[in-house]
């Protein structure tokens, strides 16, 4: 397992890629731990493989706060099959746009249908963290990144801080 440096903003051009289906084979079970140790060592709770650099559907997910109880989830291919009506709000973070914190409200519950490490099938009804971290990362695989369900004003201010720091990194 390898930690790999992870994609920030100003770099839309990866991050906004549509990652394509994965088959569960040995490949994609070295990025599946390549992406745990990334998201462990950074520290985060969820990573999408776009966020290395790789557009395929993977993601890993692990809410737990303590390291005894560690309990990642991987998922490849997932799909929202089923959310609830009722909403819910979290102040969420993005290891891909560093110290940038925002609420976003999302569906409270997602009924999950995916791939996991074996390539078996699974249902997952999530909730709480959870369920928004799950769909925080489903959007990555989509190209999509939680400033885009926040305000314009919001959103433009960020991304421009960003590509103003790589502007000024690179004189
Ligand atoms: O580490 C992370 N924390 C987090 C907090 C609230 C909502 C979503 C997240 S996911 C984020 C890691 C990340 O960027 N995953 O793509
Ligand atoms: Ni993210």
């Amino acid at each position: 397992m390898t930690v790999r440096p992870i994609i920030t903003l100003p770099d839309e051009k990866t991050l906004r890629q549509l990652s394509r289906p994965v088959a569960v084979d040995q490949a994609a079970r070295r990025l599946f731990d390549d992406m745990l140790e990334t998201m462990y060592d950074a520290p985060g709770i969820g990573l999408a493989a776009i966020q290395l650099g790789v557009a395929l559907r993977q993601l890993v997910v692990d809410i737990s706060k303590e390291p005894e109880t560690k309990k990642p989830l991987f998922m490849a291919n997932p799909e929202i099959v089923w959310e609830s009506e009722t909403l819910n709000v979290y102040e969420e973070g993005c290891l891909s746009i560093p110290d940038f914190y925002e609420l976003v409200e999302r569906p409270a519950e997602v009924k999950v249908r995916y791939l996991d490490r074996n390539g078996e099938g699974q249902e997952l009804h999530a909730s709480g963290l959870l369920a928004t971290c799950i769909q925080h990362e489903i959007d990555h695989l989509n190209g999509v990144l939680f400033i885009d369900h926040i305000s314009k004003l919001k959103r433009d201010r960020v991304v421009k801080k960003f590509a103003k720091a790589a502007r000024l990194g690179k004189l």
